[in-house]
């Protein structure tokens, strides 16, 4: 029988991969909220939980019934689990700070409660991406306690609702598949020690928008879709779920590359996804996979954050493909095979 998720965080504590019990329990409590939230997913039209709300989230972006039901979930049990001083949301213009009177802790929780959204109605698999950090010592928390770069994560991971629920997580030793035991309510270590194979032969990119891609995207995708005639010299194949956890846990699964590009729709738009509870959470999980990760010039975790909802263009997966990819951003030349 595999470790249980809590069975694998009490290995971590008393081997000290996991620095305190309060990130243990805090860990514990987001994957607890995942259970909930994928009972309401998958209740579907029987749970009333689907269709649009006619409020907008702080994106301006019209918020679906499951995105506040996901959102409250996340916020109720992660605000009570005495682990944390303050907690921010895509869903949430302003940081929550834990109130005085509840139990507090030394964690900051950021999450997209329900990545993928335009999924829902329709069936296809979403996801919430969570990451963890520090809060800073010895200053005021506000919002700018928040805006950390992303290799000071200490916890990062995402559920996600598919066929199976799986709830995959890096505390920084590596990457560890769970898988949800509908009958137990467990989750069970299925995918120890996940690894990104280096090459692929798939890629992922809302292909509608090559018309407003810019030159090193335009070349690299070109590449791939010449296959054998081009400098790639094998053929290439494409997957797009509109769902970021969704096309991450392929890649994970299976190598690949997934692209969310800046395009000239928006010149001052560096990206449609957002730096801190997805990119962040998603560029550490493939590093620790062995993948890698960048915004076609940076390494994504290297990344000054200037606000919370900030936006940032997203190359990661196989590591051979995302350095192509980078090197043709940062210098335009022939990628040296
Ligand atoms: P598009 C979902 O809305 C999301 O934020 C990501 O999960 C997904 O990869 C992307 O946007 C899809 O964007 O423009 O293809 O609908």
């Amino acid at each position: 029988m595999p470790p249980t998720l809590n069975q694998f965080l009490s290995r971590a504590h008393r081997e000290h991969s996991v620095p305190d019990a309060h990130l243990q329990r805090l860990i514990g409590t987001i994957a607890e909220a995942c259970k909930t939230i994928a009972h309401q997913v998958g209740k579907g039209a029987l749970g009333d939980a689907l269709g649009s709300t006619e409020r907008e989230n702080a994106q301006g972006e019209i918020q679906k019934k499951l995105d506040v039901i996901a959102n409250h979930i996340l916020l109720e049990e992660a605000a009570a689990c005495g682990a944390l001083a303050a907690i921010a949301s895509e869903e949430m213009e302003r940081i929550q700070i834990v109130p005085d009177h509840a139990s507090k802790g030394p964690y900051l929780l950021l999450f997209d409660p329900l990545d993928g959204s335009s999924n829902i109605d329709v069936n296809v698999s979403i996801g919430t991406i969570f990451s963890v950090l520090k809060r800073p010592y010895g200053e005021p928390l506000t919002e700018c306690s928040f805006l950390q770069t992303g290799s000071k994560q200490v916890a990062a991971g995402y559920a996600v609702y598919g066929p199976q629920t799986m709830f995959v997580l890096t505390i920084g030793d590596g990457v560890h598949g769970f898988t949800l035991d509908c009958t137990t309510g467990t989750w069970q270590l299925t995918h120890p020690s996940l690894r990104i194979p280096e090459h692929t032969h798939e890629y992922a990119i809302n292909a509608s928008n090559a018309r407003h891609w810019y030159a090193p995207v335009q070349r690299y995708i070109e590449e791939l879709i010449a296959g054998k005639a081009s400098v790639r010299g094998q053929d290439f194949n494409m997957r797009w779920i509109a769902s970021m956890v969704s096309d991450v846990h392929r890649i994970l699964m299976r190598g690949g590359i997934f692209m969310y590009p800046a395009d000239r729709r928006q010149p001052s738009r560096p990206g449609k996804l957002r730096l801190m509870y997805e990119a962040n959470p998603m560029a550490w999980i493939t590093e620790q996979a062995g993948g890698a990760a960048t915004n076609g010039y940076q390494r994504i975790l290297d990344l000054i954050p200037g606000q919370l909802h900030e936006r940032v263009a997203v190359f990661l997966g196989s590591k051979q493909e995302v350095e192509r990819v980078t090197h043709y951003h940062r210098t335009g030349s022939c990628f040296p095979e």
